[in-house]
């Protein structure tokens, strides 16, 4: 089982002569921005302020701390914390040790964890002990219980201080630096193994292409962890151009406006539902916004009315994104016409993007028309973590990733999402594999059968619904299936919105479930 897939040395080579992997290290990098950025301010968080030069020296910190622990060098140290300032100095102090970071989101349980602790031989969790109302250690008792390699469990709130500073290289650049979790269509979470050279090529170009400055200040509503908050352009390509780092506790509009009113945010990064909840709460909010220059929203589709209701609702700029954790990140440009910003997905972010779009049979469709959009490139990963079956199905055997969207081109060279090939539901940016959820569903002893699938929602644009054969004579309620898939310990989202009993499924033409069909309601 291969934890890093490489990318063929002739095209290694080429990113390289390209100038897009550079041979630096996160540590490199952070050491890089404390000497240039000395003393402006880099996170805030209420009233807790790093400076460059302190962010640098709690993550040396930090690594010291760890290393004291006994983490050592490539080890996996799974991360479970919500927007708080001292994200920044455990992730920092990981990269500067070389342990790698499995990021993971404040709403995952023991299903969701225990696996990716496992999966990776993770040794440190790390927890913000209790978090709106969730105390996480008992749910760091339970991942213990399936995670035997797990030796300690460290508790931010606690504090990591009192350590002397860590000083290493922090690995190679060719190394993975971190794990990060797949949206996912299959069973069990996936990994997704991210480098040192190819992570900071998509941070500097996507700070790039946003514009990003000293000047910027940048708000983070959404999950910090998520692939979207961290790097498109995200915490790291703020930090990247010497900006500053606003943590939101909350998306909610109460908590954000007077946040982007304190300090004067310019920029934030929002899914198409919290979009639509500012531009609904803004006209009465007595909060100043003034100092809001870009909008971003990503991670599902934005509809075209609630895109064109950003710029006169919000008073700001509007940059679609559509990326995913494997890699590939399109945006809208700030020079780009009207039309669009606000009726596509974007464009790549780099010439060395190869985008291929393709039949059911993988053979190219005429230009501009629907496809299953294939990619790889530069920042782009060639295999998941640790993966091997499952790689041969998600990448071609030329090395392009099956991203399971389906999409159109325009000669601009711009994306439009058209809709979705891999069995997954996008519930307002939470990606949901069905097939995850129907094996717990499984595992009841009344459920015969289990189909999942998205049901069209006006907020969240999509919901699930979990259809269910029950064995003969079997009787459950509605409460009771959505309380038996809370028990078995998943995300609060992955719980069916819907659940409806039927006797059976409607079928292919080759006898399999036909989901399309469970979509239409068995009509
Ligand atoms: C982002 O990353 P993931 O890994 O949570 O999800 C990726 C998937 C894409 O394959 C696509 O199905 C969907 O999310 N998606 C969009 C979209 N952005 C992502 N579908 C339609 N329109 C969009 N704008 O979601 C992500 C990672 C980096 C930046 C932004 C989003």
């Amino acid at each position: 089982m291969s934890d890093l897939t490489p990318w063929p040395p002739s095209f290694a080579a080429r990113y390289r002569e390209a100038g897009y992997w550079r041979g630096e290290t996160f540590s490199d990098w952070l050491h890089g921005l404390a000497a240039r950025f000395a003393d402006r301010v880099a996170v805030v968080d209420g009233d807790r302020r790093w400076s460059y030069a302190e962010l640098s020296e709690a993550a040396s910190r930090t690594a010291g701390w760890f290393a004291d622990l006994g983490v050592e060098p490539g080890d996996r140290v799974v991360v479970q914390l919500p927007n708080v300032g001292d994200y920044l100095p455990v992730v920092l102090g990981l990269f500067r040790l070389g342990a790698l970071p499995v990021f993971t989101l404040p709403s995952h349980r023991r299903a969701e964890i225990g696996h990716i602790a496992a999966a990776t031989d993770a040794v440190a969790y790390v927890i913000p002990g209790v978090w709106e109302r969730f105390d996480y250690h008992g749910l760091a008792a339970s991942v213990r219980e399936v995670a035997p390699s797990l030796r300690h469990v460290v508790d931010v709130s606690q504090g990591l201080s009192g350590s002397k500073a860590f000083e290493g290289t922090g690995g190679s650049a060719g190394d993975v630096a971190f794990l990060q979790l797949s949206g996912g269509s299959t069973g069990l979470p996936k990994l997704i193994p991210r480098t040192h050279d190819d992570y900071l090529y998509s941070v500097r170009a996507s700070a790039e292409i946003c514009r990003l400055t000293t000047e910027t200040v940048y708000l983070v509503a959404l999950p910090v962890a998520h692939n979207f908050t961290m790097s498109s352009p995200g915490v790291l390509g703020v930090l990247h151009a010497g900006g500053r780092v606003v943590m939101s506790p909350s998306p909610a509009p109460s908590v954000a406006f007077p946040l982007i009113e304190a300090e004067r945010v310019t920029m934030t990064a929002l899914v198409p539902p919290l979009a639509m909840l500012w531009l609904d709460a803004a006209p009465s909010s007595p909060a100043d916004l003034s100092s809001l220059e870009l909008l971003q929203v990503g991670g599902a589709r934005l509809s075209d009315e609630a895109a064109a209701r950003v710029a006169p609702v919000l008073g700001c700029a509007l940059q679609q994104v559509f990326g995913m954790a494997e890699g590939l990140v399109n945006y809208t440009r700030h020079d780009d016409p009207p039309s669009l910003v606000v009726g596509t997905q974007g464009r790549p972010i780099s010439p060395d993007d190869e985008i291929r779009i393709v039949s059911d049979a993988d053979a190219a469709v005429p230009e501009g028309e629907v496809g299953h959009l294939l990619t790889r490139g530069p920042y782009t990963i060639r295999g998941y973590y640790r993966a091997d079956a499952h790689n041969r199905a998600a990448f071609t055997t030329d090395g392009f990733y099956r991203t399971g969207d389906l999409v159109r081109q325009l000669p601009s060279g711009h994306l439009v999402v058209e809709g979705r090939a891999k069995d997954q539901i996008n519930r307002g940016g939470e990606k949901i594999a069905a097939e995850e959820v129907e094996n717990h569903l499984l595992a009841h002893p009344s459920v015969l059968d289990a189909s999942l699938v998205a049901v069209p929602d006006p907020v969240l644009g999509e919901r699930t619904c979990a259809y269910v054969i029950l064995r003969d004579s079997a009787t459950l309620t509605v409460g009771e299936v959505r309380a038996f898939v809370r028990s078995r310990g998943l995300a609060a989202y992955k719980i069916p919105d819907k659940v409806e009993f039927v006797a059976a499924f409607p079928q292919t033409a080759v006898g399999k479930v036909s989901k399309a069909r469970l979509r239409e309601g068995l009509s």
